[in-house]
């Protein structure tokens, strides 16, 4: 941990954007396959050596941190499995992209590398800066910075280094990212250089300028952060007379309803509770008698509501109701 090391040096980025998703019905295991787990990088994709890299914790703490791939495994660890959501991108607020996974991350909890830097009480927030850069859109030389409510990320932000019991992979973020369940993907920085105690807000493309949303009834905007409820129709069995639709539904706050539109009809779908504490998503089944269902009718749509009482929207937004077109049916 001595304070004389070089900083990490920035990433080597491979050329092109790195921007894939799945197609639902590839997200239909309870915890998402690496591979099939959405892929975004603003400047494409970086790659992050574990040789010579370091985690650094520096700021407003008494003691600032140098942390190699191998100090960062020594600490006692803490595994969680939770959404990574895409917000989509900043430029285009309103266009659903439907990147969505589960996964079963490991790493150490914030709170630990916070404690062992000794913190200061003052700060409330927590910068933490990617070794990626490059261009987005008409902006250059940009790097990736993000800020968290310093109160937030020590309940229950990680430093992870595993996801689905692998190192991370180049594309999610080797060596180790910052993870914090409950919020968007936007925040959780990969190819982590190093994060920062601080109080208030950093200026930065990412953090004051682009992902900020409007909030109803306030001329400030709100970063990024919560994770919005949202649903995906994974998948469908036809079996004794019987539609089964099935698939996953989600946000910050606990899902408490699923409706599936067919025809005209909304109908109450079987919605999984989720554990306290946790942010995983949620299985949502629903049956669906041939008999009664129109002849042809081939549009099935998820529309799902949480605990706050927020429900999807139908239309015109980035987590707007989903809607899958099935094989037909006969009403016979
Ligand atoms: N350093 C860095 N971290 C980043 C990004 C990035 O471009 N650079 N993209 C963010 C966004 S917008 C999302 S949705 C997630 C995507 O994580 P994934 O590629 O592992 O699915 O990473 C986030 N962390
Ligand atoms: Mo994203």
């Amino acid at each position: 941990m001595s304070q004389t090391e070089p900083p990490n040096a920035r990433a080597r980025m491979a050329e092109g954007a790195l921007r894939w998703t799945p197609d639902p019905t590839a997200l239909d295991a309870p915890v998402t396959e690496t591979e099939n787990v959405y892929l975004i990088g603003h400047f494409g994709l970086a790659e992050v050596p574990a040789e010579g890299w370091a985690l650094r914790v520096d700021g407003m703490v008494d003691r600032p941190l140098r942390l190699t791939l191998d100090e960062l495994r020594a600490l006692p660890a803490v595994t969680v499995t939770a959404v990574l959501e895409c917000y989509g991108s900043p430029l285009r607020p309103d266009e659903p992209v439907r990147r969505a996974a589960n996964v079963t991350w490991r790493g150490v909890p914030v709170r630990d590398l916070l404690t062992m830097a000794g913190a200061d009480a003052g700060a409330d927030s927590l910068w933490a800066r990617g070794l990626d850069f490059g261009r987005f859109g008409d902006w250059e030389d940009l790097d990736y910075l993000k800020d968290v409510p310093l109160a937030v990320v020590v309940e229950r932000g990680l430093v992870a280094y595993e996801m689905n019991g692998a190192p991370l992979t180049p594309g999610h973020g080797f060596p180790a990212r910052l993870f914090v369940p409950g919020y968007f993907g936007t925040n959780n920085v990969k190819w982590l250089d190093g994060l920062t105690v601080a109080t208030g807000r950093p200026v930065h493309l990412f953090t004051t300028r682009l992902y900020q949303r409007e909030r109803p009834g306030s001329i400030e905007p709100a970063p990024v952060r919560d994770i919005d409820v949202n649903s995906l129709v994974t998948g469908h069995a036809e079996a004794g007379g019987k539609l089964t639709v099935y698939g996953w539904a989600w946000g910050s706050a606990p899902v408490t309803r699923v409706e599936i539109g067919v025809g005209d009809r909304w109908l109450p779908a079987a919605v999984n509770a989720r554990e306290p504490g946790r942010f995983d998503w949620q299985r949502f089944t629903v049956d669906l008698d041939l008999a009664t269902l129109p002849p042809g009718e081939r549009l099935v749509t998820a529309r799902a509501t949480d605990a706050l009482g927020a429900t999807q929207p139908l239309a015109k937004a980035r987590n707007q109701a989903h809607t899958v077109t099935l094989p037909g049916w006969s009403a016979s």
